[in-house]
């Protein structure tokens, strides 16, 4: 039995643009390493601000459809990447989880949680379906 007052929570953060299978593989698995997962979308004046450019989903649509998985519990906005901690702490999660593209960048929060870095899907690829798309 488990001694904790809260279910074991997974948190994990993305744009989740364009959804496709290696954001669902993700998820699926993020999910089956605890009993509960919670998912940061990031916000479009967060993308704006980061990548330059504003992703091709809104942020209502992209928090819609995340939402709507069957693995996944309970969605919010990411509004800044500076605020991991809080979220971390907001939600009590007890594991941080992140596609390997990002591995070693979370690290600093093993402190307040297991970090996990899972496999990325190969071959997919927001950015490389925007460019099959335009080139059609
Ligand atoms: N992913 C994956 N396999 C792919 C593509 C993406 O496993 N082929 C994972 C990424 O590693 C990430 C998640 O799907 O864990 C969401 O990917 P993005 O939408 O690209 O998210 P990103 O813009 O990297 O997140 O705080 C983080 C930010 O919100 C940015």
């Amino acid at each position: 039995m488990q001694n904790r007052q809260h279910p074991l929570t997974v948190i994990t953060f993305g744009t989740f643009d364009v959804f496709h299978i290696g954001h669902l593989n993700v998820l699926e698995r993020a999910r089956k390493l605890g009993n509960r997962l919670i998912v940061g979308v990031s916000s479009d004046e967060l993308n704006q601000r980061k990548k330059a450019r504003l992703p091709v989903y809104r942020e209502s649509e992209r928090l819609k459809i995340i939402d709507s998985l069957k693995c996944v519990d309970a969605v919010f906005l990411e509004e800044s990447l500076e605020r991991k901690a809080e979220y971390i702490r907001h939600f009590q999660a007890d594991i941080l989880v992140m596609g390997d593209d990002w591995k070693g960048k979370f690290d600093e929060f093993s402190s307040l949680c297991e970090v996990i870095y899972l496999p990325r899907t190969p071959s997919v690829s927001t950015t490389t379906i925007i460019e099959v798309v335009k080139a059609m």
